[in-house]
C-alpha cells in the first residue's frame, strides 16, 4: 500500500495516494493567524544524522548556545550529541553520559522507562533540568511510580548531571505498566507541563481519564520558578482545580489516555496533544494560545469523535480532537510540533506528527476557511518514538531503533 525509496544519506519519503484527508472538526476561533494550510503541498524529506542510540525516546535542546543535543535513551541514560546545531562540526556523541538514571528506572514494560525531559527557559543561568520518568515500585506497590524530577548539572562539570540533586515533583503510583505518560516540557507562560497516561491496561478500569482528582489521565501545570528545599513547585493561581475542591491543584486538562508527546507551537503558543487510542481511533488535541484550563478531551468516554465506552454518550461535553485516523493507517499517534524553522519555508505554522506503528507522517493545518486539514500520510518506515525541535526551529524525528532524522525540504 505505501512505497518507500532509500537513497544514500537520506531517506527519501514519498507521499502516497489516498482518499483526501478532510476533518469536520469546527474551527477554533481566535487562533487564525498562520498561514492557510494546502495539505496537497505537503512533503518532506528525512535525513539520517545520528544513529547507534539505544531505544532512542527523546531529543532536547537546552537552548544555551552550546550546540549541544541531549537524546534520552528509554533505558535511563542521556547523552550529549553534538555538531547537529550550533557552530556545526564534526557530529560526536560524548562518551560518559550526560545522566544515568538505570538504577531507579523501571523498564519491565515495553512503555516503561525514561521518557522526558525539559531545560529550565533559564538553564544557561540556573542549571536546571526536568525528566520523566517511571520509577522502581515503592513500598505502595504497583508497575512503578510515574515520576517528574528535578536536576542539576554538577558543580564545575556542564557535561554531567549531579545525581544528588534529584528533587521529586510528582510521583504517582502507577497501577500498569503501560500509558505512562512522560513528557515534560516548559509553555510560553513559563510553567512546566506535564503529561500523565491513565495508568494502562485497556479501557482505563479505574475511570482516572474521567477524574479530575487523578493526576493520572492529566496534562499538569506547575510553578516550578520559585522552588525552595520544602516547596519543589507551585500551583500557578490560575490553574482550573487550583483550590482543590474540584479536581487536583496540579490538573491543567484531563481526559487523557496516553499523551505520548505534546509540545507548544513556539509562535501562537497553542498547545497540540497527540492521546494514543484503544481499539480504533489516534487523535490530535489542540488549546489556542491563552486557553482556561479545564479542558476534559473525553477519554474515556470518547475515542477521537466515536463514542467508546457509553452508549449515546454526549460528545459536545468534551473538547474534541482536531484531527484524528483510524487503526487502518497506524495504531498509535506520537505527536510533534508545528514548524517554525527558518529552512522550510512551505512548512511554516504546519504541525507535523506521526504513528509508531507505521511510521507514517501527516501534516495538519487549517484551510483558508479555518477548518482543520490533514494531509496525505507519508510513508518513512520508521518506528517514530518522538518527534523533536532544536533551538533554530529544526524539527527532528527519532527512530526507536536508534536513529535520529531531520526534517528537511521535499523535493
Ligand atoms: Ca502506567
Ligand atoms: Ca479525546
Amino acid at each position: 500500500m505505501f512505497r518507500r525509496l532509500r537513497q544514500s544519506g537520506s531517506l527519501r519519503v514519498l507521499a502516497v495516494s489516498i482518499a483526501v484527508w478532510t476533518f469536520a472538526s469546527a474551527a477554533i476561533a481566535g487562533a487564525a493567524s498562520a498561514a492557510s494550510f494546502d495539505p496537497a503541498t505537503f512533503d518532506l524529506n528525512l535525513r539520517d544524522v545520528a544513529s547507534g542510540f539505544a531505544r532512542p525516546v527523546f531529543l532536547a535542546d537546552p537552548g544555551d548556545g552550546s550546540g549541544r543535543l541531549f537524546v534520552v535513551e528509554q533505558g535511563g541514560t542521556i547523552h550529549i550529541l553534538r555538531g547537529l546545531t550550533g557552530n556545526g562540526g564534526a557530529v560526536t556523541v560524548d562518551p560518559e553520559p550526560f545522566l544515568d538514571l538505570r538504577g531507579q528506572i523501571a523498564t519491565a514494560d515495553n512503555e516503561q522507562g525514561l521518557l522526558g525531559l525539559a531545560f529550565s527557559p533559564n538553564f544557561a543561568n540556573d542549571g536546571e533540568l526536568y525528566v520523566g520518568y517511571t520509577a522502581l515500585p515503592g513500598s505502595e506497590g504497583g508497575a512503578g511510580n510515574n515520576t517528574v524530577a528535578r536536576f542539576h548539572i554538577a558543580a564545575g562539570n556542564p557535561n554531567q548531571v549531579d545525581p544528588a540533586s534529584e528533587e521529586i515533583l510528582i510521583s504517582v503510583v502507577d497501577p500498569f505498566g503501560n500509558h505512562n505518560g512522560g513528557n515534560v516540557m516548559f509553555g510560553p507562560d513559563g510553567y512546566l507541563y506535564a503529561g500523565l497516561g491513565d495508568g494502562g491496561a485497556g479501557g482505563d478500569p479505574f475511570g482516572n481519564g474521567q477524574n479530575p482528582h487523578a493526576l493520572l489521565g492529566s496534562l499538569l501545570r506547575l510553578d516550578v520558578t520559585n522552588h525552595s528545599d520544602d516547596v519543589p513547585y507551585t500551583i500557578p493561581p490560575d490553574n482550573p482545580f487550583a483550590d482543590g475542591v474540584n479536581g487536583a491543584p496540579e490538573v491543567w486538562a484531563y481526559g487523557l489516555r496516553n499523551p505520548w508527546r505534546f509540545s507548544f507551537d513556539r509562535a501562537s503558543g497553542d498547545v497540540y496533544i497527540g492521546d494514543v487510542g484503544q481499539n480504533r481511533i489516534e487523535e490530535i488535541d489542540m488549546l489556542p494560545d491563552g486557553s482556561k484550563g479545564g479542558a476534559n478531551f473525553g477519554w474515556n468516554v470518547m475515542e477521537g469523535t466515536s463514542c467508546y465506552a457509553v452508549e449515546g454518550c454526549d460528545p459536545s461535553l468534551f473538547v474534541p480532537p482536531v484531527a484524528e485516523y483510524t487503526h487502518e493507517f497506524g495504531c498509535s499517534v506520537t505527536g510533534g510540533y508545528v514548524y517554525r524553522g527558518d529552512s522550510i519555508p512551505a512548512l511554516d505554522g504546519v504541525y507535523l506528527f506521526g504513528d509508531y506503528c507505521t511510521g507514517l507522517i501527516w501534516g495538519l493545518g487549517r484551510d483558508a476557511d479555518g477548518a482543520w486539514r490533514m494531509s496525505e500520510p507519508i510513508e518513512t518506515g520508521l518506528n517514530i518514538s518522538s518527534f523533536a525541535e532544536d533551538a533554530n526551529g529544526t524539527l527532528y524525528a527519532i527512530d526507536l531503533g536508534g536513529g535520529i532524522y531531520r526534517i528537511e525540504p521535499g523535493e
